[in-house]
């Protein structure tokens, strides 16, 4: 029998680790902290809102690089974190829609991930808040608060827990490096799950009545005249109410982030840590969350090296997805990925990069994929995307049948507001119809640099005939490469032997 630490020295010299920390001549330990939060977006001073308080995020981005241009490469939780985890996109790990309860969705059994793998190399890693991943062999980690065995509201949004949590595995770290990934709840909607607490969960914890109370938040509030209301929601009294609501939100993660960063600063792994802080998917309204448009896909993401002080403060405007936060830790730890397949013979690949050349030199980065089957098991609404410079493309395999919309968003006042105002005949204030968002053109293509709200598809217009038919290459490329098991659909069928190739269903789409 091998001890643990005899097992790690074997996988650590297998990976020439022991080596490279040997001749390293300053052999400092590297480590990392993953922030990110649930269904968060751009409601931060860093990303120019300019009525929200967030100073710990304002002032972690002091210390990074801070993406303008970030995407998640699909827009629903379970697989965001899946893919984020993996570097690999929802329809090639497995992860197709959400990990809980009658969805039970599951990575396959053999994916390769970045806590497995770290695991192997011999560091220390662990996880604090939201898991919704698994199968728990793919996804282990040393070290474990999550809802699997823990209140989701005390390990995702309780941030006194939280801190205390942080600290007690920054105690118990040994010479090993370590990966702390602290997955926040906030801010996530609240109102499908414990309405008691307010839409956003707002009022759990403010120390009112029946809330409890968290001793290190200082609550936030404002009002709904105050909001910035985005240009995807509609701009009425419920929609503000709801995001002034959701602001609040904000400010107890923003308070969360910046004791997690005090206990990384007082434990003194400050200096050796890159710290990265994104969200998993897009906010929670219209055109937001499961959905493969611009307020559905980008999201924040600040990335903090103290090796790598050059550009910190600096926007970059490189195109950067969220499938490249595998590739960048790995590279940061110097762990190879491994030569492995997961059906038949084809080698796995991983299509992201990573990201530590950017925090030198900006770099010219221009393509992001995405790629969305379900949300919840209900909502088969496939999806595939690709953002080329200013040019947005989306294919909706499936566009004859209706856009789902998920339990949480549907008992939400903003999409309650918009179902009432339709209903009667109101002006809905919102730049969309439902029918618009319900039946979608099969093809669509946004011009940014003309339209940056994504308000015209110009896939039938013959001046971007060529893009479009670049962009399909580009994305059928991707499909094949990552083997998607819908890179046939909607109008073929997949057909593996002899050589995989898509026949013709003559289904007229
Ligand atoms: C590197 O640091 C580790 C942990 O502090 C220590 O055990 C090891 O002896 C050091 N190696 C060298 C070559 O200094
Ligand atoms: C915020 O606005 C300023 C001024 O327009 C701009 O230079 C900066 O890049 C913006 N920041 C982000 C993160 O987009
Ligand atoms: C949760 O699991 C971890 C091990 O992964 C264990 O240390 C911890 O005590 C568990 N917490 C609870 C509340 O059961
Ligand atoms: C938050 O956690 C702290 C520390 O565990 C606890 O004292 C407090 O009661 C919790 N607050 C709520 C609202 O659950
Ligand atoms: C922090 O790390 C950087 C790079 O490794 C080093 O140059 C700097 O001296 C360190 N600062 C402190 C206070 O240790
Ligand atoms: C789906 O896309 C096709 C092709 O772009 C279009 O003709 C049709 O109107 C779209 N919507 C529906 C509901 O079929
Ligand atoms: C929508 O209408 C229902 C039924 O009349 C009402 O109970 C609800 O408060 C309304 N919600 C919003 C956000 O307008
Ligand atoms: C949506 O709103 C934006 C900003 O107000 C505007 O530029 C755009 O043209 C609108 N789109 C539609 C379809 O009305
Ligand atoms: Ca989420």
């Amino acid at each position: 029998m091998q001890s643990p630490v005899q097992k790690c020295m074997v996988a650590l010299l297998l990976l020439g680790l022991c080596n490279a920390r040997k001749g390293d001549p300053t052999n400092r330990s590297r480590n990392v902290l993953l922030i990110v939060a649930d269904d968060g977006g751009f409601e931060s001073g860093v990303y120019n809102n300019t009525v929200i308080k967030t100073p710990n995020l304002d002032a972690l981005a002091q210390r990074s690089l801070i993406f303008r241009n970030a995407f998640t490469s699909v827009s629903s939780c379970s697989p965001s974190r899946a893919s984020l985890l993996t570097g690999l996109p929802q329809h090639q790990n497995g992860m197709y829609g959400l990990h809980q309860d009658v969805h039970h969705f599951n990575s396959f059994d053999s994916v390769q991930s970045l806590p497995l793998l770290l695991n192997q190399a011999g560091i220390r890693t662990g996880i604090i808040g939201k898991k919704h991943v698994g199968p728990e062999a793919v996804y282990p980690f040393d070290f474990a608060y999550t809802e699997e065995n823990s209140s989701v509201l005390q390990v995702g949004r309780n941030i006194t827990r939280i801190k205390l949590l942080v600290r007690k595995f920054l105690q118990s770290v040994d010479e090993k490096p370590f990966f702390l990934y602290v997955a926040f709840h906030d801010p996530h909607r609240c109102g499908h799950s414990q309405p008691q607490y307010g839409a956003f969960c707002e009022k759990f914890g403010n120390g009112e009545p029946g809330m409890g109370w968290i001793p290190d938040w200082k609550p936030e509030l404002y009002h709904p005249d105050q909001v910035q209301v985005p240009y995807f929601v509609q701009d009425t009294p419920a929609a503000r109410e709801d995001l002034a609501a959701q602001y609040t939100t904000v400010g107890r993660m923003d308070q969360g982030l910046g004791l997690v960063l005090e206990e990384l600063r007082h434990a003194g792994f400050h200096n050796s840590t890159l710290v990265i802080y994104t969200s998993d998917n897009g906010i929670p309204f219209p055109s937001g969350r499961t959905n493969l448009y611009w307020p559905g896909t980008a999201e924040p993401l600040l990335i903090s090296s103290p090796e790598h002080p050059s550009r910190w403060g600096q926007v970059s405007s490189a195109y950067i997805s969220l499938l490249d936060i595998t590739p960048t830790i790995l590279d940061w730890f110097s762990v190879p990925y491994p030569r492995y397949s997961l059906f038949g013979k084809r080698i796995v690949q991983l299509t992201g990069k990573s990201l530590l050349p950017a925090l030198s030199l900006e770099p010219k980065w221009r393509t992001v994929f995405a790629s969305q089957s379900l949300h919840e098991v209900t909502m088969h609404y496939p999806m595939r995307a690709v953002q080329h410079g200013s040019l947005h493309f989306i294919h909706n395999l499936q566009n004859r049948t209706s856009f789902p919309i998920d339990q949480d968003f549907y008992v939400s006042p903003t999409f309650q507001d918009l179902l009432n105002r339709t209903q009667a005949g109101q002006p809905t204030h919102w730049n969309k119809t439902l029918r618009s968002y319900y039946y979608r053109d099969r093809w669509e293509l946004y011009d940014h640099s003309t339209d940056p709200t994504e308000s015209h598809n110009v896939a039938s217009d013959p001046r971007y005939a060529q893009a479009l038919e670049e962009l399909q290459r580009m994305l059928l490329k991707w499909q094949w490469e990552t083997s998607d098991p819908w890179v046939c659909a909607p109008d073929g069928v997949l057909e593996d032997k002899p050589v995989p190739r898509c026949w013709p269903l003559h289904n007229e789409l």
